[in-house]
């Protein structure tokens, strides 16, 4: 896959009035390599071009990233501090008034100390998010800790790659979502992609996806919708949503029969193989077909496709994830790998495709409710040990693990927690049970919002801090392989934005923990000192420096020193990071979703994304050529489950569930089966289909069933949806 010359001579053809930043794209995991315009003249930036020289996308980029520039200058942005001095209006956009960074920071200094003097160092919280940068994500963990002295930290990847973390943990003792670079995918000869609506989600994938049929490969697709590369796969596996782990164990049970299993590696590298196959024997075909739906042939074709493969990866995404056992799903699709050996060799593998823009590196370094940088824990005295000399403080000093996102909204509730420092996240949108989540972001005693654009959580809170957009700072982020790139500052703040870590430093100094976090004057500071505190953990950035990332273009993790270049591969030497050095092969019994369909909530209903609009839609929605490519939610629905509720194309109609109800245009499609409903979830207020969803967690990962739930819908007065 060579740079076209055409394209070449129109990169070279810059404007004399511009420079260009190279640089990555805002949004997600692919972090397509993009220059950001700039005019030298306004030192302003005034539009992008892909940059064909970066490996990964080749100059590719979806609708997003070719717009993601026009979030920097937006008449949106919040330029200063803004004070709730009506507290009547809270949980509207109203009720703000402008502030300086003093007044702000010692307003929320103030109630900071207040509560915590009455009600203990717990009853302050931290919420995060991954589209920050690794130094911004590492510092927020260590302001939880250290400057607010908090246990209640935890993130959006909560709801996001919590799952894939921890099944990818349990089985091969390591989470980088892949095993293998993204130059691997198109050489492989077989893709079995599991939940994932890869062209939509991850669009500049598809060249790389594409060619492995091109190349006479095969493309396996388990989803219940017939998404833009379920329509063009050799199979599509059409399961009814939460039934993962018996299509996985229907296809492992045929491997095993069918002779596909390599023993060699099964007994050298492996534990687990015989429990596994006793759980996996009575899923024939055809029982299995009973609890997915999908036709026993298909299963077969599958099984066979995949067992034949010579080199073939295993993808999944949070179609498996976002379930009750998203952990499992994910350790029962890693089984097939390991049971055929495909496995730690090159185009050969597993990943879960990550979502967000650091979805991987920001779950790496401290932002979760228990964990301490380079994947450390903090329920291990070691770990604690290692991160507090780091960090300067006595490892008793330490807090304790905290709860997961949705939990903290429970504490909430009981008044344990009562104030909240949200950055990098919209809640009010993107958690399940919104009526719920809602509620109690409105009773907090004290609420700060750190973002650029005034988002639906932001109507919550008392004080909103204006921070910058990715493209007015700079540090790295670790992109959906395990790259560690660079992302590069291409215009000072706008109006008196400040950067996260930037208003985290003045805030600790302010609570009078500066000595701890004064020496951080760049976000350079930063990193040195993310690479100290990963130094040793499994996730070792100790070995990455800003040139290494510069000079190779991009730095896989484990990088333990100067002299290493890092891991594009992982297990080529068929080491798994297991005591023993072996991966787990799991034995996982099917168990249904937390909510099935009944006579009174008779559908299914799952929701995810658009190719247009971006998480809680709070970015995507302000750019005018995404609204107008998808102005609002709709529900899909199968023509024949259309017919039987009478209900007709573009009507409106009541959708609804045990917590909550919305009001949808309809979608008539056969890409949906009939017993399922489908909704994006990209919109606030009364258009969000988190009013419906459940809060049921899966026990290890605390991650929700977004994917999963009974629904009903019924016709409907014609009902403005605002
Ligand atoms: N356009 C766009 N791209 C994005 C994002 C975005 O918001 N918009 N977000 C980014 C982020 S943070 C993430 S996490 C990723 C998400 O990327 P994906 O996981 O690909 O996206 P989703 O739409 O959430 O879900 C994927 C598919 O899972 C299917 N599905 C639903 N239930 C089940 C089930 O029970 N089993 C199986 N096998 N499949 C099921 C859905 O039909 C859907 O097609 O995308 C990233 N990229
Ligand atoms: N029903 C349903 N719900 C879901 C999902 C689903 O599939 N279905 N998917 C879940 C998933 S996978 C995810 S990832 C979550 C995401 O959910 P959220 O975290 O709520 O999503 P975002 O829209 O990314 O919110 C980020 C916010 O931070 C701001 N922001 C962006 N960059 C920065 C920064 O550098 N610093 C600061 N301080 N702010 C910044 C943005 O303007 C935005 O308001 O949603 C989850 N919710
Ligand atoms: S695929 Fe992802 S990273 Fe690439 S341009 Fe689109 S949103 Fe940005
Ligand atoms: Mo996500």
């Amino acid at each position: 896959m060579q740079r076209d010359k055409f394209f070449r001579d129109i990169e070279n053809a810059k404007h004399p009035n511009e420079t260009l930043v190279p640089t990555h794209c805002s949004y997600c995991a692919m972090q397509c390599g993009m220059n950001l315009r700039v005019d030298t003249t306004t030192n302003k930036i005034i539009g992008v071009e892909p940059r064909y020289d970066w490996p990964v996308t080749l100059g590719k980029m979806c609708p997003k990233g070719v717009t993601a520039y026009q979030q920097v200058n937006h008449p949106d942005r919040i330029l200063k501090p803004l004070i709730r001095d009506d507290a009547s209006l809270k949980g509207t956009k109203q009720g703000f008034r402008e502030a300086t960074w003093d007044e702000a920071y010692d307003l929320v200094v103030k109630k900071f100390k207040e509560l915590q003097q009455n009600y203990g160092k717990d009853s302050v919280s931290v919420y995060g998010g991954v589209s920050m940068t690794n130094e911004k994500c590492y510092l927020t963990g260590k302001f939880a800790r250290v400057a607010l002295q908090t246990r209640y930290i935890d993130y959006n990847g909560r709801f996001c790659m919590a799952s894939a973390a921890g099944g990818l943990n349990c089985s091969l003792g390591i989470d980088r979502g892949s095993t293998v670079p993204w130059t691997d995918v198109h050489e492989t000869d077989c893709l079995f992609l599991a939940g994932s609506n890869t062209a939509e989600c991850h669009p500049t994938s598809m060249f790389r996806i594409w060619n492995v049929q091109e190349r006479g490969g095969y493309l396996i697709i388990a989803d219940p919708r017939e998404t833009p590369i379920a329509r063009r796969a050799d199979v599509h596996l059409d399961l009814r949503p939460g039934t993962d782990l018996a299509l996985a164990n229907g296809i492992l049970n045929l491997l095993i029969q069918n002779g596909h299993v390599d023993e060699q590696f099964v007994n050298n590298h492996t534990n687990g193989f015989e429990e596994m196959k006793q759980v996996v024997k009575e899923f024939t075909p055809e029982y299995t077909s009973q609890i997915t739906g999908v036709a026993p042939e298909k299963i077969i074709r599958a099984a066979e496709l995949y067992g034949k493969a010579p080199n073939a990866i295993v993808m999944f995404a949070r179609g498996i994830e976002q379930q009750i056992k998203g952990v499992e799903n994910v350790s029962a699709y890693i089984n097939m790998a390991l049971v055929t050996g495909k496995i730690g060799r090159p185009k050969s593998g597993v990943a879960t495709i990550t979502g967000q823009g650091n979805g991987q590196g920001g779950r790496e370094h401290g932002q979760k409710a228990d964990a301490l940088p380079g994947y450390r824990k903090i329920t291990n005295p070691q770990h604690v040990k290692e991160v507090s000399a780091v960090w300067g403080i006595e490892p008793e000093e330490m807090p304790k693990p905290g709860v997961s996102a949705y939990e903290m909204f429970e504490l909430m509730e009981q008044k344990t927690i009562r104030a909240l420092y949200l950055l990098c996240s919209n809640p009010a949108v993107s958690a399940p049970n919104l009526n719920y989540v809602r509620k109690q972001m409105k009773n907090l005693d004290f609420m700060v919002c750190v973002d650029f654009y005034l988002s639906e959580s932001a109507e919550f809170a008392d004080v909103i801090l204006p921070t910058t957009t990715w493209a007015e700072d700079e540090g790295t982020t670790t992109n959906v392989e395990g790259r560690i790139i660079k992302i590069n500052k291409a215009q000072m703040p706008l109006g008196e934005s400040k950067p996260d870590w930037q208003i985290q430093v003045e805030l600790a100094e302010r609570m009078g923990r500066g000595k701890y976090f004064s020496h951080l004057k760049t976000a350079r500071d930063v990193f040195d000192e993310l690479r100290l505190a990963s130094k040793g953990g499994t996730a070792d950035y100790y070995g990455v420096t800003w040139e290494k990332i510069e000079k190779q273009n991009g730095v896989f993790w484990p990088c333990k020193d100067e002299n290493d270049p890092g891991t594009p591969h992982l297990f080529l030497d068929k080491k798994f990071y297991h005591a023993d050095g072996k991966a787990k092969i799991m034995a996982l019994p099917y168990r249904p979703p937390a909510e099935e369909p009944d006579q009174e909530y008779p559908l299914r209903l799952t929701t995810g994304r658009v190719v247009y609009h971006y998480l809680s839609g709070n970015q995507t929605r302000r750019i005018q050529f995404l609204r107008d490519m998808s102005p609002e939610p709709f529900v899909e629905v199968h023509p024949e489950t259309a017919a039987k509720y009478n209900i007709n194309h573009e009507e409106k109609v009541r959708l609804f569930t045990r917590r909550g109800e919305s009001f949808y245009k309809v979608k008539i499609t056969e890409a949906i089966r009939k017993d399922t409903v489908f909704v994006p979830y990209h919109w606030g207020h009364d258009q969000s289909i988190n009013l419906l969803t459940i809060p049921a967690l899966d026990p290890t990962s605390r991650m929700p069933e977004f994917k999963a739930c009974a629904a009903q819908i019924e016709k409907s007065e014609l009902k403005k949806v605002q």
